[in-house]
């Protein structure tokens, strides 16, 4: 790819003209004038100029990539966690600064432009973010990667807070139209539900399966040019949007029945109306399974169809065509990429399978039982009636091969089978997408080692090497460059730009840790993010934090086992103690906390409300002063991280050993300068070891020390009659002292904690207290806390997606980068 010049200055006719095109397009595609134009106008019109660039070059890329026929990457994935487009495609195009200039040329806040743009929420958390990083880094390196998923019509839900608790209301991200999506309206497939399955003889005697009467809907493209970062190469998102099949309609047209036609019409367009907010209980949604289905079966016939303009063999679709499978939820691919060969195209069964299985892999995100997805037979041999019987298929083919080398082990068979016997009998997606792909690959050391040891242990076995490990990483382009433009220009101005697309460069900082007037050009830069959110929160929260306390931040999905609810113990120890001992040299602290509950988790939900109103009585309490805040930001989402990240002292990192599969939050945050407060879990080990253990903050038990207890019996309730402070803080939420209204409202909480505690809290605590005591003391040293900051954005290197994209390239897909 050619390399575009970097940070060259901008020539003042360069911004005349993008001032005149902005100005052209608010005319003519937004259809304003300048008189009454609003911020959104100016993004819709600044969007136009920015995609004019982009979609030139995302078809040159595309003429490459069939010139060269190269192989192909797909990324299946139910979520892509876009964010904001505008000011990451300016900045790929190396026009951000020219196009703010610009802005400010026509007396309008770029800030406010870049602010009006809705973010794409199209994801809950981890696994769609990482999709829209591992995006934007194949774009980067030339690597012929598509995002192929769902275009639902409302994403992500939004959070308010009221009286404490969540509220969620709809994301209705389309209302003001996309200038970012191309419409195909004649890129359209058919998408077949119900049914039946005939059997029948073919004129050589052989049997074939016809699947028919079926319910059909039509899957409708809409592409989102992906931009690489200074580059020419401009990668394609495809995502379908339901639109009812005209036969459908017909023939309830026909026998003259409108209304019902129009009824219909819409249940079958209400497939990709919403994304599924629940990431940690599965729900078996029968409309969820549709999604699946309808995204999977979409996206191989356009793979196929692709395919099938340069070549006639299907032998060759492996060396053409990867994909990759972002953990089961689109695994229904691998059986209908093997109905499509069985079926429709007539090969024999172990050809087609040899195919099917060069072609997939299948990367697993979760190692929680209650995520791990399993459909009802009953249910698929409704909805994919043909499905189900080649997972028959499939998983008694399996069977027999393992049967050969375990002969006589029925135990585990049962355990190995695809087919959980249940009742109710259930498909294992996760058997199903191992046996059907060639690598399965976890998202961090620890958690691929326990991916061997646990869920797939039989697996593992029977298939050794198939698991292999690959780190998450996160792109540095928009996590540093665009994120945190202080950080970002202090560094390019000491050590060049190169950092951006080579993050292993950031180890040039090393040396500059040790050097004062680097240290304190650095402290600027973090006080001023800070500034910049502590005003936030005072804007839009109407509550006043001091910009020098210690920021220490937890930003995530609400999970038990993330363990929001240590942080909110030590909180209230934090309290008590300043109460207890009013004269004491308490270091300053604002504890903030973001995050979205699924609405159907009441656990989750009510530690939001414990947070908020543990905020309410702490951040009142005048003899707390300024010495304590807690804040609840609320709606967490890629812009509101994009804020809070480049802000935050401190990061917690706090699931208990063997739950958090990777983390990526854990990578921004430290690339950002934030100290890590953390278990030995997911990839914070693997940072750990990056950034050297002086300046990290480990705490708590291992993975296996948690799995003794386990097995040995966890008494939590020793824990709270033995350690004081943690007596006395449960003691007060249990209460109702931050619940004055409702004295029992936390009564769930502490009971869950003193009968069961799952996930370990109260075994952590005192180790976590005294890593919060160093943290506190470490704070205090300015110039040591700053030289630790440093050392932890110099070691992020191999954090960057980038890496991550490489392994997977050499290590699944055997795609190359592209010259052009
Ligand atoms: C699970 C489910 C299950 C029920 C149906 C809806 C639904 C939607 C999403 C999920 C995903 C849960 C898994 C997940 O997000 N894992 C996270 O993946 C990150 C990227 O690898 C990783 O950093 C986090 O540690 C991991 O929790």
């Amino acid at each position: 790819m050619s390399e575009k010049a970097l940070g060259t200055p901008i020539p003042e006719e360069m911004i005349d003209s993008l001032k005149q095109l902005v100005s052209d397009h608010l005319t003519y595609s937004a259809g304003k004038d300048k008189i009454n134009a609003k911020a959104h106008d100016w993004f819709v019109s600044l969007s136009h100029v920015a995609r004019d660039k982009v979609v030139g070059e995302l078809m040159s890329t595309m003429r490459s990539y069939y010139d060269q026929d190269v192989k192909r990457v797909y990324y299946f994935s139910l979520e892509f966690l876009m964010g904001r487009a505008l000011s990451n495609s300016l900045d790929n195009l190396g026009l951000l600064d020219m196009a703010k200039q610009a802005l400010k040329a026509l007396s309008i806040s770029p800030d406010d432009v870049f602010e009006a743009e809705p973010d794409a929420g199209l994801g809950n958390g981890g696994l769609g973010r990482l999709a829209a990083c591992f995006l934007d880094s194949m774009a980067t390196l030339g690597i012929p990667g598509f995002g192929y998923g769902i275009r639902y019509e409302y994403g992500m839900f939004f959070q308010r807070i009221q009286n404490g608790q969540q509220v969620e209301s709809p994301d209705n991200w389309l209302r003001y139209g996309n200038p970012w999506e191309f419409p195909r309206p004649e890129v359209i497939y058919p998408v077949k539900f119900y049914g039946r399955v005939v059997e029948y003889a073919d004129e050589k005697g052989v049997l074939r399966y016809h699947w028919m009467d079926t319910n059909d809907v039509m899957a409708m493209a809409y592409d989102t040019p992906v931009p690489g970062y200074m580059t020419d190469a401009v990668n394609n998102m495809r995502l379908w949007s339901a639109k009812a099949s005209h036969d459908f309609e017909l023939s309830y047209f026909n026998e003259g029945n409108y209304i019902k036609a129009v009824e219909d019409k819409n249940q079958s367009e209400n497939i990709s109306k919403v994304l599924y907010p629940d990431d940690s209980t599965l729900m078996g949604r029968e409309l969820r399974l549709k999604q699946q289905y309808f995204f999977v079966a979409a996206s191989l016939q356009d793979i196929l169809y692709r395919f099938g303009k340069y070549h006639d063999n299907f032998d060759h679709l492996p060396e053409k065509v990867a994909i990759q499978l972002n953990d089961t939820h689109p695994s229904i691919a691998i059986v209908e990429l093997m109905r499509i060969l069985v079926d429709l195209k007539h090969l024999d069964w172990d050809r087609a399978f040899s195919i099917t299985t060069r072609t997939f892999a299948y990367t697993n995100h979760t190692l929680m039982p209650e995520a791990l997805e399993t459909w009802p037979v009953e249910l698929l041999e409704t909805v994919l009636p043909r499905h189900m019987q080649i997972i028959y298929e499939i998983n008694h083919r399996f069977l027999k091969e393992v049967r050969a080398s375990y002969p006589g082990d029925n135990e585990l068979l049962r355990r190995i089978s695809i087919i959980d016997d249940g009742p109710p009998k259930k498909v294992r997606m996760a058997h199903l997408a191992f046996v059907g792909s060639h690598r399965v690959n976890g998202v961090a050391k620890i958690h691929t080692d326990l991916m061997k040891e646990t869920i797939f242990s039989d697996l593992e076995r029977f298939s050794p090497g198939k698991i292999i490990n690959i780190t998450n990483g996160i792109t540095p382009r928009r996590w540093l460059k665009q994120a945190n433009p202080g950080l970002s220009s202090l560094i390019s101005g000491k050590i060049g730009p190169g950092w951006t697309k080579d993050l292993a460069l950031l180890k040039k900082l090393i040396p500059l840790a040790e050097d004062g007037d680097f240290r304190t050009s650095f402290r600027e830069v973090k006080q001023h993010n800070k500034e910049c959110l502590a005003s936030f929160i005072k804007n839009t929260l109407h509550l006043e934090v001091p910009a020098d306390s210690l920021f220490d931040v937890q930003i995530k999905r609400m999970h038990e086992y993330k363990r929001q609810l240590l942080n909110v113990l030590h909180v209230v120890t934090r309290y008590q103690e300043i109460i207890s001992s009013p004269g004491g040299d308490h270091q300053p602290r604002t504890v903030i906390f973001s995050g979205k509950a699924a609405p159907g988790y009441q656990m989750a939900k009510l530690i939001i409300r414990l947070i908020n109103d543990v905020g309410e009585i702490v951040n009142h309490d005048h003899r707390v002063g300024s010495r304590l805040k807690v804040v609840f930001i609320p709606n967490y989402s890629v812009s509101n991280a994009e804020m809070i990240i480049p802000a935050a002292d401190l990061s917690e990192q706090i699931s208990t050993a063997g739950t958090e599969a990777s983390g990526t939050g854990n990578m921004k945050l430290s690339l950002n300068g934030a100290l890590t407060i953390g278990t030995l879990d997911g990839a914070n080990i693997e940072i750990a070891s990056e950034v050297g253990e002086e300046n990290i903050f480990i705490f708590g038990m291992k993975a296996g020390e948690i799995l003794h207890l386990k097995k040995t019996g966890y008494r939590p309730w020793e824990h709270y009659e033995t350690q004081k402070d943690l007596k006395q803080a449960i003691d007060l939420i249990g209460s109702g002292y931050f619940s004055p209204d409702q004295p029992t409202l936390y009564k769930p909480i502490v009971d869950s904690l003193l009968s069961a505690d799952p996930f370990f809290l109260l075994a952590d605590y005192a180790s976590y207290r005294n890593a919060q005591r160093a943290v506190d003391l470490a704070y205090r040293d300015q110039d040591r806390w700053a030289r630790s900051s440093i050392l932890n954005v110099a070691n992020m290197g191999k954090f960057s997606s980038d890496r991550t994209i490489l392994q997977y390239a050499n290590e699944i897909w055997g795609a190359r980068r592209i010259e052009r």
